[in-house]
């Protein structure tokens, strides 16, 4: 298809306009097709940037730019028309100034490239959840990533027809060709991480990346599109648009809930979606494992759907043990991004279950290393790189749920949040009512592990919802849009058809620093508890912070005591006043006059309740 066959004429003008400036050599308008596909992975391999992997069919093996390995955070911009509309925990760009910035890099930025024009839709195409967005770029490593990673096609430009929405995504990795100048083995992208632009346009619904090739900085329909953009539709429009898993579990009665969960990263959010339960007769299977995009039905329940189509997981710590059935789904046709390549052709990495075979092994960065005998990490040598990839359609996965590509989404029964949390938060909690469950979303945090960032080892980065990095708007207005929507449900009779809320925290530790609780597989009696409440079960006991589980309602794992259990499911009466002296301080003061002010109610009532 030629750019002037396209039938909407704001598309083709878009497009027209971006050849003008970014002048590449030629256009071609992806059609999502197998063919396709596998020619952008000719193209890839012929410029020395993809390998193929002997032992996994259609596989193939990337690696990038040092400086190129992760989502850019501070590059990323909330470009809104007002500053305080991007709110505190974004980074601020007056929009046209920005946009000014950026046309100017854009200038013949694709010169002696391709540009792919991907019409993709987020969700299942033509659901009344699902959006479409199209992305402009001249990397097809992002057109393959893209085809796994959403849906890409004609069927798409139908839906969309003459004049429907869509959200433009504009791409360039910044490395223009001279003639005769290939890639030649080296991942193109700009270097200088000062050089890089991650931008979104929230009252214009629109995205401008440059510079990066890498994940949410490239595939634009994932975090940019899905999260950023798709929160301020959200808002606009009166729907959700969440860091969330979705997961459907089926008790021994063969009963069904769907179960959608926000947890800052590393707190194992994949592991949780392809759980593998340990109690007996109970069933997970797997709707999504990042983005939750959510509407209410007639009937006043939320329905869900997945926004995407595979998995963009991080490959160390994957392993047959931590997660049987992401292992499974990445056999075949899949693609991976900074892993460590063996001798034997396969791909390996930081806690994969094995020591590598054979002697040598290439890095991620392309050196040959002695083969590791074990998968510890060995911090400064390791083969993977950190935040290394893979990328694998949903299809392949052992239990994705028949229903995941269901237009119409499935019923939500729950919501959950939760974080590392080494103390205070009991296992799991459910919110006495909706406002306390936003309130518990709100103060969603993790510990930092490793003396990583900037932050005292132990201490909390609140990720309020997961969202921290995801927000396209001001926090304190996202909290009052949840507010609204349940006040909305309660106020029209539906209140009892809202999701209930609960926290989960799978990482307590004991005074010598053991985890008390064994996680894992062992999480689906926690999934049964809040099944059964979902039911209005009477396996609770309500206390200051919420409901906690009745003493014996969840049965310990093999190797937990009783005591432990009744310590994890306990009220820390002084570790909560720390809470919420810290909440109150140290968090919600950063939203000002925004914090919703039943937020500062549900605080103070629980500290009453506290000290009563
Ligand atoms: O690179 S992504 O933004 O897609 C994944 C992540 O960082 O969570
Ligand atoms: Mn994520």
């Amino acid at each position: 298809m030629k750019v002037n066959e396209l039938k909407h004429a704001g598309l083709k003008k878009w497009v027209e306009d971006n050849v003008a400036l970014m002048t590449p050599d030629s256009v071609e308008i992806c059609d999502g097709s197998k063919g396709e596909y596998d020619r952008m992975l000719k193209i890839l391999v012929s410029a020395g940037l993809a390998t193929p992997l002997k032992k996994r069919p259609n596989s193939y093996l990337f690696r990038s730019d040092p400086s190129d390995v992760a989502r850019a955070e501070s590059r990323t911009f909330i470009s809104s028309k007002n500053k305080d509309d991007a709110g505190p925990t974004n980074n601020w760009r007056d929009p046209v100034e920005l946009k000014q910035t950026m046309s100017g890099l854009y200038k013949g930025c694709m010169k002696g490239r391709t540009m792919y024009v991907i019409p993709f839709s987020m969700g299942p195409v033509g659901s009344d959840i699902a959006k479409i967005g199209v992305e402009i770029t001249d990397s097809p490593y992002v057109v393959i990533n893209m085809h796994i990673m959403t849906r890409v096609g004609k069927k798409v430009l139908d839906v969309l027809g003459k004049d429907g929405f869509f959200v433009p995504c504009l791409h360039s990795i910044a490395k223009p060709l001279n003639p005769g100048e290939s890639d030649n083995g080296k991942w193109p992208c700009e270097p200088d991480v000062e050089k890089k632009y991650i931008s979104h346009f929230p009252d214009t619904y629109e995205i401008w990346s440059y510079g990066s090739g890498y994940g949410g900085n490239a595939l634009l329909g994932k975090k940019c599109l899905a999260l950023r953009i798709a929160s301020a539709l959200a808002r606009d429009e009166g729907w959700l648009a969440e860091h969330m898993l979705i997961l459907k579990i089926t008790n021994p009665k063969k009963e069904v809930k769907y179960l959608a969960g926000a947890l800052p990263s590393a707190c194992g959010k994949t592991n949780l979606a392809m759980l593998v339960p340990t109690l007996k007769g109970w069933k997970v299977e797997t709707i999504g494992d990042d983005i939750a995009w959510m509407k209410f039905g007639k009937d006043g329940r939320l329905y869900a759907i997945n926004p995407e189509a595979g998995f963009f997981g991080v490959a160390p710590g994957t392993s047959e043990q931590s997660n049987y059935n992401a292992m499974q789904s990445i056999k075949k046709n899949s693609i991976f991004t900074n892993c460590g390549l063996t001798e034997d052709g396969d791909i390996w990495w930081e806690q994969i279950g094995y020591g590598a075979p054979g002697k040598t092994i290439i890095d991620w960065k392309g050196n040959e290393k002695p083969a590791p005998k074990t998968d510890k990490a060995v911090k400064g040598e390791e083969i993977a790189h950190a935040n290394a990839r893979f990328t694998a359609p949903a299809n392949q996965c052992p239990v994705i749920a028949k229903e995941w590509q269901d237009p119409k989404g499935v019923p939500i029964s729950a919501f959950l949040f939760g974080g590392r949390r080494a103390t205070t938060i009991p296992l799991v909690n459910q919110s006495k009512s909706w406002v306390h469950g936003v309130f518990m979303g709100s103060i969603t945090g993790s510990e930092i592990t490793a003396a990583a960032l900037d932050l005292k080892e132990g201490s909390v980065r609140r990720d309020p919802f997961a969202m921290l990095p995801f927000c396209g708007y001001h926090m304190g207005d996202y909290f009052n849009h949840w507010l609204k929507l349940g006040k909305k449900a309660e106020d029209e009779g539906k209140g009892d058809k809202l999701p209930k809320i609960f926290f989960v925290n799978w990482f307590r530790k004991d005074k010598d620093g053991h985890f008390m609780w064994p996680g894992y597989g062992e999480n689906s009696r926690v999934l049964a508890w809040m099944f059964d409440r979902c039911d209005n079960k009477d396996n609770f006991v309500e206390t200051a912070i919420g409901k906690l589980p009745k003493t014996g309602a969840i049965e310990a794992p093999p190797g937990v005591s009783a005591e432990i259990m009744s310590e994890l499911c306990s009220v820390d009466t002084e570790g909560w006043k720390n809470e919420i002296s810290d909440v109150r301080d140290k968090h919600y003061a950063k939203f000002g006059d925004r914090l919703p002010k039943v937020l500062y109610d549900e605080l103070d009532a629980i500290e009453k309740r506290l000290n009563s």
